[in-house]
């Protein structure tokens, strides 16, 4: 016979497996590397997209309509999250200024909404050489 306490245990594992498991998007974790989160999910939360910011890169993690490269795609209406995860401070800088920036971050989140059609480029004003070419392309589903 299961002991009270072990059945206890048992439950517990089996009812915190899907909230392990289960959810469609992989949230920033500090403790994964960028190779081990998924990406190409939709993120937790409706209307967000989010980017990890680490190795001299800007990396889709979720929200994107593409799963890697140098664009992210998203309908208006989208915040774009950076999450800054590097071991050196970098920023977000809009190309010509279109939607501002960020200031330089170690660590951290800056977040903007989009919300007009069109192609945002942007990169780090301090590393632009490796972080340049980035775009987030606003258009409607
Ligand atoms: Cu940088």
């Amino acid at each position: 016979m299961i002991s009270p306490h072990l059945r206890r245990l048992t439950f517990t594992t089996v009812a915190l497996l899907p909230l392990l498991t289960g959810g469609k998007c992989v949230p920033y974790d500090a403790s994964l590397s960028a190779s081990a989160v998924s990406t190409g999910h939709d993120c937790e939360q409706p209307g967000v997209a989010r980017m990890v910011v680490e190795n001299f890169a800007y990396r889709i993690q979720c929200g994107c309509v593409e799963t890697s490269g140098k664009t992210c795609t998203v309908s208006p209406g989208t915040t774009v999250i950076w999450q800054f995860a590097d071991s050196t401070s970098h920023n977000v800088t809009a190309v010509a200024n279109t939607f501002g920036g960020s200031t330089n971050q170690l660590a951290g989140q800056h977040e903007h909404l989009f919300e007009e059609a069109g192609a945002f480029s942007y990169g780090c004003s301090i590393h632009s050489y490796d972080m340049s070419g980035y775009q987030v392309v606003v258009a409607d589903p």
